[in-house]
């Protein structure tokens, strides 16, 4: 028997596994937990996913492009790794190097690799998935409360009122959370649920209210339900006053917007308008939220800003049952951003262009005042591009597989095409990315490594190691810290990840997400959420409390957000938006989870959701095989025709990569325009036009 988090999605599910003879036979649900004893299949299933024939199970590498991979050994893979990189610090200094890692990464992995690249290499291209996932979410929290990381917690599902779901389909991505709704919707006779999405979501349907918002009119819808509440006198005033700045400046632009422009530029009907106003104002406590709809946005950060500002407004920040509540998408996507791999960051929510914060981490890493670079690296879109053009001579991708999931994934593969060393730290040979590999190494996946996640709510969970690991695996830690040591620096020398822990926890000491009192003895024993101080201390639930906020002088800050429209408008050419997203059955690109029958054959092919007018005006019948075309590619796809989406919008997912079938990963179509403030990229819209997909041999025969 092991117990481990569900290495899925950011709701955390502690799950038991029943293992015999090294295999998974069972999986359940844990009872006392966040999950409560509910798991979703993909949980249940996971013991499928280690039948892998495409396995990786030693390192292998090339000394050049045009040589096949061939295998090695760990200490002559280490070996190649340390010389190449220090050949690359003489002739071209650290800003050669980059690092491109993942929120599926344990805490400590995600901090010793951070370790050795901003500490050691000097480099603060260091940069994972979560920029397109959770950094519009980290720049409105930390613009607003001064530091990242959400006030709210899961308990306050079960005391909030209205639940406002806002670009998250959470019954398909984050289903046990939204059970937990479910029942407290069930339970309580004035609980509602309102869900703002372009699609009649499986969310929007166990609503009481759906909002068909136009892609990237989010800012505009809430600019109106804010500007409501101010006309008709509904603003907690006493909060504002004692805990907030920035409101006179909020409520003079507030009042020089037009209402009737921003019901036009949200697209939504008047009737639906009113409805919703009616819908939070009558009902207390609200609890909003919000995932990729908000943040994969060219307005991410304006958008994250908007939902804080209706909740300053309310007052409803820091008491039970309400606030905004930003979801992780995967595991340990906070635990990441807590370590600070991200280029701008350092561990405990400290940053590189924060003198005292560098010299702290430089102390406490035994490096010479100056080790750290001050200059935040290149965020993942610059980072590819600049790869792209042949401007790094190394990169290190781990847990990611970048050459499906980037926007423009066409400059992605050519960045790796043309980087003269490319690491990639994966479990299977099956991730795209690999294809590109100069050197592969094959990490322990789940169950065969202990390692701490930190979930949506801030609750930081140990997993167990329950299996051996097959072949040469190695815990994804293991491997920076065996280079590190191989290149000649200090601070290396962990035996387990319990020492990596010891020394992360240390370095929280005092900041927002403390975890100092987090032993290793307290976390095999049970979760615990930050801030968590000192050895005695429980773990706070919520935050700020008190009414005090992390910012310098304590109150928490109104920011201007601005209805932006997407960076790339519909037009004459490719007059439809195109907007992506998820399906229950699939894990991002599928390396693990269509190793399930039971998953993989339930959405078995891609496919986008059209509505009937576009598809009766492009003379597209249902299941007919299309191609989805933009300025920068092109996916193949098979139509669904559903009254569930906007007109004018088609939806597809980004599961399917090159390695299903040539031609039909999405994001060879998406942009890689970013919000200016948060560098996510805009994975939500962008215009495209579609066409009944027409082979070769049959324009042939039509001629
Ligand atoms: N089954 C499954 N679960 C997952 C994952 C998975 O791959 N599969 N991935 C995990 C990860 S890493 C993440 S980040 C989360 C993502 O979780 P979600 O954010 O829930 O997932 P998405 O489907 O990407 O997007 C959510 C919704 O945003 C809507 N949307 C698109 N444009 C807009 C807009 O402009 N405004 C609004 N309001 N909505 C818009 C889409 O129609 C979609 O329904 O899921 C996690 N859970
Ligand atoms: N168009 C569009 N594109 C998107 C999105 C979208 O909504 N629309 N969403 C974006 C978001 S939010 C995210 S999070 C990304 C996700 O995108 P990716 O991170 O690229 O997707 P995954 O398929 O989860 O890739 C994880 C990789 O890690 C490997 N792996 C699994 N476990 C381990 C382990 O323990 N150790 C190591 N070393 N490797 C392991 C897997 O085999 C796989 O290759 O996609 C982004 N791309
Ligand atoms: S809800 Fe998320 S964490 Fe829970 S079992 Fe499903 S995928 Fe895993
Ligand atoms: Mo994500």
């Amino acid at each position: 028997m092991g117990r481990a988090v569900c290495p899925y999605c950011g709701v955390g599910c502690v799950l038991d596994a029943t293992v015999s003879e090294n295999r998974v036979k069972r999986i359940d649900a844990v009872a006392d937990a966040p999950n409560q004893g509910m798991m979703c299949p993909k949980g249940a299933l996971l013991s499928r996913v280690f039948d892998d024939e495409k396995r990786l199970l030693t390192p292998m590498l090339r000394q050049s492009k045009d040589a096949p991979l061939r295998e090695a050994s760990w200490s002559e893979a280490v070996g190649f790794i340390a010389e190449r990189f220090s050949a690359i610090l003489d002739q071209r200094g650290p800003g050669g190097l980059a690092w491109y890692g993942s929120g599926q990464l344990d805490t400590e992995a995600s901090y010793v690799f951070t370790k050795l690249f901003k500490g050691c290499l000097g480099s603060n291209h260091t940069d994972t998935n979560s920029r397109l996932c959770m950094s519009s979410a980290v720049a409105g929290y930390t613009l607003a409360f001064g530091s990242d990381g959400p006030p709210t917690c899961y308990d306050d599902i079960e005391v909030a009122d209205t639940f406002l779901i806002l670009g998250a389909n959470m019954a398909v991505n984050h289903p046990v959370l939204f059970n937990r709704v479910r029942r407290r919707r069930t339970d309580s006779d004035t609980a509602r649920i309102v869900t703002v999405d372009p699609r009649l979501t499986k969310t929007a349907e166990h609503s009481d209210l759906h909002v068909p918002v136009a892609p990237g009119g989010d800012v505009a819808l809430l600019q109106w339900v804010v500007r409501r509440l101010l006309d008709t006198g509904r603003v907690d005033d006493n909060f504002v006053s004692a805990h907030t700045e920035g409101w006179t400046e909020q409520r003079a632009y507030l009042q020089s917007l037009d209402l009737d422009d921003l019901a036009r530029r949200s697209g939504v009907a008047d009737r639906v308008l009113l409805e919703l106003d009616a819908t939070i104002t009558k009902n207390r406590r609200l609890l909003t939220f919000y995932c990729m709809g908000a943040n994969q946005s060219s307005a991410g950060t304006d958008k994250n800003t908007a939902i804080i500002n209706l909740h300053l407004m309310l007052g409803e920040v820091g008491k039970p049952g309400c606030g905004p509540f930003s979801l992780t998408g995967q595991p340990n996507a906070m635990g990441g951003r807590e370590v600070g791999y991200l280029g701008h960051q350092l561990p405990g929510y400290r940053r590189v262009d924060c003198e005292q914060d560098r010299a702290e981490v430089e102390t406490a890493w035994g490096r010479p005042h100056g080790s750290i670079c001050d200059t935040p690296g290149l965020t993942a879109v610059p980072m590819f591009e600049a790869a792209a053009r042949g401007e790094f001579e190394a990169m290190w991708i781990a847990c990611t597989n970048p050459a499906v999931s980037m926007p423009d994934a066409n400059t992605t593969k050519a960045a790796l095409r043309r980087t003269p060393l490319v690491i990639v730290q994966d479990i299977t040979a099956r991730s795209e990315t690999a294809a590109y590999a100069d050197v592969l190494l094959p990490a322990c996946q789940w169950g065969e490594k202990a390692g701490t996640m930190t979930n949506s709510e801030r609750l930081v969970v140990r997993s167990e190691r329950f299996l051996d690991a097959p072949g040469d695996c190695k815990p994804d830690w293991w491997v920076p810290a065996q280079v590190g040591r191989a290149m000649g620096y200090t601070g290396f020398e962990f035996e387990s990840h319990e020492d990596v822990w010891d020394e992360f926890a240390a370095l929280t000491a005092g900041r927002p997400c403390d975890m100092a009192g987090m032993t290793n003895a307290r976390l095999v024993d049970a979760p615990l959420r930050w801030p968590c101080p000192h050895p005695a201390h429980p773990g706070d639930a919520r935050r700020y409390t008190d009414g005090v906020f992390g910012t310098p002088n304590g109150k928490a800050r109104f920011n201007l957000s601005q209805p932006r429209v997407p960076l790339e408008t519909p037009d004459a050419e490719y007059p439809l938006w195109l907007t992506t997203g998820r399906v229950a059955a699939h894990w991002h690109t599928r390396t693990k989870s269509a190793l399930s029958p039971e998953l993989a054959r339930q959405e078995p092919r891609p496919f986008f959701e059209v509505h009937p007018d576009d598809a009766a005006a492009l003379g597209i019948e249902a299941d007919a095989e299309c191609v989805i075309t933009s300025r920068r590619g092109l996916a193949k796809a098979f139509a669904r025709i559903t009254e569930r989406i906007r007109p004018g919008v088609v939806f597809a997912t980004f599961h399917f990569g090159d390695s299903f079938a040539p031609g039909v990963n999405l994001n060879d179509v998406t942009q890689s325009a970013c919000c200016p403030k948060s560098k996510q990229p805009e994975l939500k819209a962008c215009a495209v036009r579609v066409e009944k997909f027409v082979s070769v041999s049959q324009e042939g025969a039509a001629a």
